[in-house]
């Protein structure tokens, strides 16, 4: 089947007993048994709740997986995964990763066990020095948060699966849409299904795909067993956008591109970080394993500290300064001091999180308003 196809029917089959052409949101916590322990297949919405079901049925076949598991957000589940290791392993994770990413190893998995090293996963050089006897698993975010940077997904499964580790790709930034992770050999790919699968900024939620039967089974356990479950009304949020996620995909790339152009020549912006743009460090890598470069993009302008930006911010009309990302509508974040603000300064500077960092979730609004927006907020940074 091919992906717009797909992503209409994929989960959804005509409701049995009605005929709803939409999966029904199953508002119940429990279900009536004939007998003890004889049902029709559900005993308790924290365990299986027919709507949740229906979303990771769809979430499995866009993924090109095996199984798919929903959780309540992003970080359950990259919980649920880091939840797979023992005290006293070790993780290699990216560099530049989403903030709450960084402050789960950091803050609550090391005092838990783990040993963590932070590398430019970029590189799979870095990565292999990074080895230790005890690390089981490496963990990539591509393309990263906030910087887009790009990691070779084939070659880093290659290297951990040599070094008996897993290899995680976070792939919430493309989607699987633009990026495939397990055809590339990767073990689990984990969403904030929050941001492009929801699509509309209405629903928090995380997912898992993985095709191992074995790794399934346990993460199946810890969702059950932790209990971080997302709502059937959030499984029908998103079942509903994934519907159009290749159509969002296409005009979010579209536009992404277009501003990063603009942003690009702009005498006020002095670094533009998109895959899509030949400048990229990693652009050739991107065309190879991404099928556009995506909607997210971040920027620099010449400034000492956010104090410099206010003008910036109050000007702007369409774009909206939130975190999160991946909705219709555009965002414009400052990681330094919002979505990245649990990472040390001083880390952050080294990284390229500067106080004149901005990101961007493009929306799929009309591109020439956007850049109209952008134009006209650049031009009140002195
Ligand atoms: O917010 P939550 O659904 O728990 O997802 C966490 C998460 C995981 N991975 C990536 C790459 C992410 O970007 C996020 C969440 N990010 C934001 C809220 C943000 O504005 O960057």
């Amino acid at each position: 089947m091919k992906w717009h196809t797909l992503a209409v029917h994929a989960g959804t089959e005509p409701d049995p007993l009605t005929g709803a052409v939409m999966v029904p949101v199953y508002f119940t916590s429990t279900y009536a048994q004939e007998a003890p322990g004889v049902h029709k297949g559900y005993e308790y919405s924290r365990t299986h709740n027919p709507t949740r079901t229906a979303l990771e049925v769809a979430l499995a076949q866009l993924e090109g997986a095996a199984y798919a598991l929903a959780f309540s957000s992003g970080l359950a589940a990259s919980d649920a995964v880091l939840r797979l290791l023992a005290p006293g392993d070790h993780v290699i994770a990216s560099r530049d990763l989403y903030g709450g990413t960084y402050r789960l190893l950091r803050r609550v998995f090391e005092p838990w066990g783990l040993q963590v090293d932070f590398v430019d996963t970029t590189d799979p050089a870095c990565v292999e020095a990074a080895f230790r006897p005890t690390t089981r698993l490496v963990w990539v975010e591509t393309p990263s948060n906030p910087l887009l940077q790009v990691s070779p997904i084939a070659a880093l499964a290659d290297l951990a699966h040599s070094r008996g580790a897993l290899l995680v790709v976070d792939n919430t930034f493309a989607t699987p849409y633009l990026q495939r992770p397990l055809e590339m050999e990767a073990d689990i790919v984990v969403h904030s299904a929050t941001k492009y699968l929801g699509g509309h900024s209405d629903v928090v939620m995380g997912a898992l795909m993985l095709n191992r039967a074995d790794l399934h089974d346990k993460l199946r356990f810890l969702q059950n067993a932790v209990g971080a479950v997302p709502g059937p009304m959030d499984a029908f949020l998103v079942l509903r956008g994934v519907k159009t996620l290749p159509l969002r995909m296409q005009k979010h790339s579209e536009n992404a591109l277009k501003i990063a152009e603009f942003l690009a020549t702009h005498p006020k912006v002095t670094k533009v970080y998109y895959p899509g743009l030949l400048t990229h460090p990693q652009y050739l890598l991107a065309k190879q394993q991404m099928r556009l470069p995506g909607g997210m993009l971040s920027f620099e302008v010449k400034v000492a500290s956010v104090e410099e930006l206010e003008g910036f911010w109050r000007a702007l009309q369409i774009f909206t300064l939130a975190e999160s990302l991946g909705g219709v509508e555009s965002l414009i974040n400052h990681p330094a001091t919002m979505t990245h603000a649990s990472i040390p300064e001083e880390q952050r500077l080294a990284l390229g999180i500067t106080p004149g960092l901005l990101r961007l979730s493009v929306g799929v609004e009309d591109p020439d308003d956007l850049i109209e927006d952008l134009k006209n907020a650049l031009s009140k940074i002195s």
